[in-house]
């Protein structure tokens, strides 16, 4: 099978366009923060949902796009969730965490209480898909291989943040680990492997943020 070669939509812009819609983006971007304070306020679930649009139209090692969400409203599935992530966080923070990476978080203020996996309206969760599954006549099923998987998801899980933060939402990657148990409470089978939960809400009133800052292009670009 080949793809049939398509002429490419491509828009050509003026310079000053081109600097003024990069101005304006890196603008936005720069004011994204993770928001650990969420409220409980309501968020129209279409918004969400076309951001998982755009999430799904990242690039993918052989455009195999690897990645599956799955969007959680249900107040009984968020409380299991949280219960089985502070379990496991429980056990990192008090002792599989060695000294230095709790000394990193403890600057942050993190620990194993993951209120806004309840109390945020929705939770992403991202799967990997490792492998896909193929039917075959006689009803075996063949494995099909994927490429760049994590960098795949990677990427599309950027685009779905800054999707968010251009539709004003506040996001969190959270990253409980191990979190099989998001395949058992979400009932994926066992070639989607989850990669991050995400709240997705508005900030609680008053929600504080730890002053950090980004580095600055000279230290992140090196020119040759
Ligand atoms: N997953 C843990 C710990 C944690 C790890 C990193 I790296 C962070 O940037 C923040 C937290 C937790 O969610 O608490």
């Amino acid at each position: 099978m080949t793809y049939r070669p398509l002429p490419l939509s491509f828009e050509r812009l003026a310079p000053e366009e081109q600097e003024r819609r990069l101005r304006e983006f890196a603008t936005r971007m720069a004011g994204r923060r993770t928001v650990r304070m969420f409220s409980s306020e309501p968020v129209p679930r279409t918004l969400v949902e076309d951001a998982i649009r755009v999430a799904g139209t990242a690039p993918s090692g052989a455009n195999l796009q690897p990645w599956h969400f799955v969007l959680i409203e249900d107040a009984g599935v968020k409380r299991r969730i949280r219960e089985a992530a502070e379990a496991e966080e429980r056990e990192n923070y008090d002792h599989r965490f060695p000294p230095e990476w709790l000394r990193i978080l403890e600057a942050l203020g993190t620990d194993s209480v993951k209120a806004y996996l309840e109390i945020a309206p929705y939770v992403i969760a991202v799967f990997k898909i490792e492998y896909g599954v193929a039917r075959q006549a006689d009803g075996t099923e063949t494995k099909l291989k994927h490429y760049y998987v994590n960098e795949s998801v990677g990427l599309a899980a950027g685009f779905l943040l800054a999707a968010l933060h251009l539709a004003g939402l506040a996001t969190l990657t959270h990253t409980p680990s191990p979190m099989g148990f998001l395949n058992e409470i979400l009932n994926m089978p066992r070639n989607r492997k989850p990669v991050m939960l995400i709240p997705v809400g508005y900030p609680a009133p008053g929600a504080t943020v730890p002053d950090i800052t980004r580095k600055p292009l000279e230290e992140i670009l090196t020119r040759v």
